[in-house]
């Protein structure tokens, strides 16, 4: 099993705590968005929308967080991590629904907008005092490397 993710990536994060809860240890490939590593001819043949994360497993790719969630659970069910009851299930998916109908696509406007703009690199702080487009300190990585 190979794990194609980024460490800044909320879709990424939502399937790493599939994968821990499953105890899953996938072959990992930490994309650098920042430099592109997702627009690689290699990688788009994988996952042609050029984002992360992508699962590959029995030879396949499996792309969007929610429906690799949704195969980790159907294909390595123990622990079981759905619901049986239907009430349940169906808060889970509005959970679920969440990020994908909300969340990806302010992420998504953000992220577009620091990683383009020169002047939002240049004065948007990380929080801890560092420029967004700056060196990360030790041991922490610039959002979306
Ligand atoms: N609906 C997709 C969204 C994937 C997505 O937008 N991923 C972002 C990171 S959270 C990405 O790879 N962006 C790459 C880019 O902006 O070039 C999913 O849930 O997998």
């Amino acid at each position: 099993m190979e794990f194609y993710h980024n460490n800044m990536s909320v879709c990424s994060q939502k399937v790493r705590l599939v994968l821990h809860e499953k105890r899953l240890a996938p072959v990992e490939h930490h994309l650098n968005l920042r430099a592109g590593d997702q627009t690689r001819p290699e990688y788009l043949k994988l996952n042609s929308k050029g984002v992360v994360p992508t699962l590959v497993d029995r030879g396949q790719s499996i792309v969007e967080s929610t429906v690799i969630c949704e195969y980790l659970e159907d294909a390595y069910p123990d622990p079981p991590l759905r619901p049986n009851d239907p009430l349940a299930r169906a808060a889970m998916r509005i959970w679920t629904l969440l990020p994908d109908t909300g969340l990806h696509v302010a992420c998504g406007v953000t992220s577009f907008a620091i990683r383009l703009s020169p002047s939002v690199s240049r004065t948007a702080s990380r929080g801890d005092g560092a420029p967004v487009g700056g060196k990360a300190r030790p041991g922490v990585a610039s959002p979306s490397e």
